[in-house]
C-alpha cells in the first residue's frame, strides 16, 4: 500500500509535467506524446552509460502540482483540515511562484485571500463569476493528497466533506466541487481495488452508486437558473450521466479520440475533464492500446490521457493519480521520475500521509 500511496502522488506529478508540454493543443498525436517520453528515456540511458549523476529536471510541474503540494503540506502539518492555513499556503505559493500556468480567474481569489482583514476564507471564491463560483477543474486537479489523508478512515462521507472544503477555498460551483469529489472517490476506489484486471463496469457502477446521492443532495443548493438549464439538458445528475457514457464508450471497439472528446470533453472545466481522466484510466486498464504496445498500464494511462488533447496536464495528472493508486511505483519509469520536477517531494509527502494513517 505504501508503494500505491507514493505512485498516486508521484504519478500525479509526472502526469502534470509530461502533460504540460501539450496543454491547450486541440489535437495531439499519440506518436508525439510517445516521443516526448522517449526523449527522457534516451537521456536516462545515456546518463547511465556515461555513469553520470542525474541531471536537473527537464519537464516542470504546473499549478496542478503546486496546489497539490500545498494540500498535502497543510494536511500533514495540521493533521486535519484548516481552511485558513490551506488558503494561506495557496496564496503564498502563488505569489512566490506565479508563472506555473494558473487558471485565468483563480488568481483573483489569491489576491483577495491576501487581504489581512478577510474574515471568511471561502468568500473570495464564492464571489467568482457573478457569485456562482468557478466551475474550473482547479479543485479536482489538486485533490489526490486528500484521498490519501482520509484513506485509513474508510469513510466516504468524511472524504466528501474534506474534498468539498478544500475545493471551496477557490471553487464554489457545484460542478467544480462534485468533480473534485468524483476524482477523490476514483483515487480512493483505485487504492482499494483488489483484483486485476479491473472490471470497468464494476468500477463505474461503484462510482455511480457513490456519486448519485452526492449529486442529488447538491441539487438542493443550485440556483433556479442552474436547475432549469440542467433539466432542459436532461441531466439532473450530470456526473452520473457521464459515468454511464464512459461505460458505453468502452464498449465501442472502433472508438476514436474525437468521440471521447465529444462525449466527455477535454477542457478546463471540471465537468469537461474529470470524466475524461476516469475514462483514460479505465481504457488503459481494460484494453490493449495498439499504438502503446510495450508500455505498462500506468504509462498507457498517462500517454493516452495526454493524447486526448486540450487540458492535457490536468487530465493526465488526474488519470495518473488514479492509475498510480492501483499499480504502485513499480510501473512508473525511472526516467520519468528523474526528469520530472517535484517527484522526490511527492514521494516524501505520500510516505508521511501513509504514516499518519498508521499512528
Ligand atoms: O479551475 P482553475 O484553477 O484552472 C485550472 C486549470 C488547469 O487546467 C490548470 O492546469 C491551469 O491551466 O488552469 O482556474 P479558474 O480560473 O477558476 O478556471 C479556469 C477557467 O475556467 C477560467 O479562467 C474560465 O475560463 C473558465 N471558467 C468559467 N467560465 C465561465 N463561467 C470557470 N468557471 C467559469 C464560469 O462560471
Ligand atoms: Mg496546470
Ligand atoms: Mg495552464
Ligand atoms: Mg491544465
Amino acid at each position: 500500500m505504501l508503494s500505491r500511496f507514493k505512485a498516486c502522488l508521484v504519478g500525479a506529478v509526472v502526469g502534470d509535467c509530461i502533460g504540460s508540454n501539450f496543454e491547450g493543443l486541440l489535437a495531439v498525436k499519440l506518436s508525439d506524446v510517445v516521443n516526448s517520453v522517449l526523449k527522457l528515456e534516451e537521456c536516462n540511458q545515456q546518463a547511465q552509460e556515461k555513469e553520470e549523476a542525474g541531471p536537473s529536471p527537464k519537464y516542470f510541474y504546473t499549478d496542478d502540482t503546486a496546489m497539490a503540494r500545498s494540500v498535502a503540506a497543510s494536511l500533514l502539518d495540521k493533521k486535519h483540515f484548516d481552511a485558513r492555513d490551506m488558503a494561506d499556503r495557496f496564496a503564498t505559493e502563488y505569489f512566490n511562484d506565479p508563472d506555473r500556468g494558473y487558471g485565468g480567474s483563480v488568481v483573483t481569489v489569491f489576491e483577495n485571500l491576501k487581504d489581512p482583514d478577510l474574515i471568511d476564507v471561502f468568500r473570495p471564491a464564492s464571489m467568482q463569476f457573478g457569485g456562482r463560483g468557478s466551475f474550473g477543474n482547479g479543485g479536482a486537479m489538486r485533490i489526490a493528497p486528500a484521498a490519501l489523508f482520509a484513506f485509513h478512515d474508510n469513510d466516504l462521507a468524511k472524504l466528501k466533506v474534506l474534498v468539498s472544503s478544500i475545493t471551496r477555498i477557490t471553487h464554489t460551483h457545484h460542478l467544480a466541487i462534485n468533480g473534485a469529489i468524483l476524482q477523490a472517490f476514483a483515487v480512493d476506489q483505485s487504492l482499494r481495488q483488489q483484483q486485476q484486471p479491473v472490471d470497468a463496469d464494476e468500477f463505474i457502477d461503484s462510482l455511480i452508486s457513490k456519486m448519485k446521492p452526492v449529486e442529488e443532495e447538491s441539487s438542493a443548493g443550485k440556483t433556479p437558473a442552474d436547475n432549469t438549464r440542467e433539466k432542459k439538458d436532461g441531466h439532473p445528475t450530470p456526473y452520473c450521466y457521464k459515468l454511464l457514457k464512459i461505460k458505453e464508450l468502452l464498449k465501442n471497439r472502433d472508438l476514436h479520440v474525437e468521440d471521447v472528446v465529444n462525449e466527455l470533453g477535454n477542457d478546463v472545466s471540471a465537468f469537461g475533464s474529470v470524466p475524461a481522466a476516469v475514462f483514460s484510466f479505465l481504457k488503459a486498464a481494460t484494453q490493449n492500446i495498439p499504438e502503446l504496445n510495450g508500455r505498462n498500464k500506468f504509462e498507457q494511462t498517462v500517454l493516452y490521457a495526454i493524447g486526448l488533447g486540450g487540458d492535457t496536464d490536468t487530465i493526465a495528472t488526474m488519470a495518473a493519480a488514479i492509475a498510480g493508486a492501483l499499480y504502485g511505483m513499480e510501473q512508473i519509469p525511472k526516467a520519468w521520475q528523474i526528469y520530472c520536477e517535484g517527484v522526490e517531494d511527492a514521494e516524501r509527502a505520500a510516505e508521511e500521509l501513509f504514516k499518519l494513517g498508521s499512528l
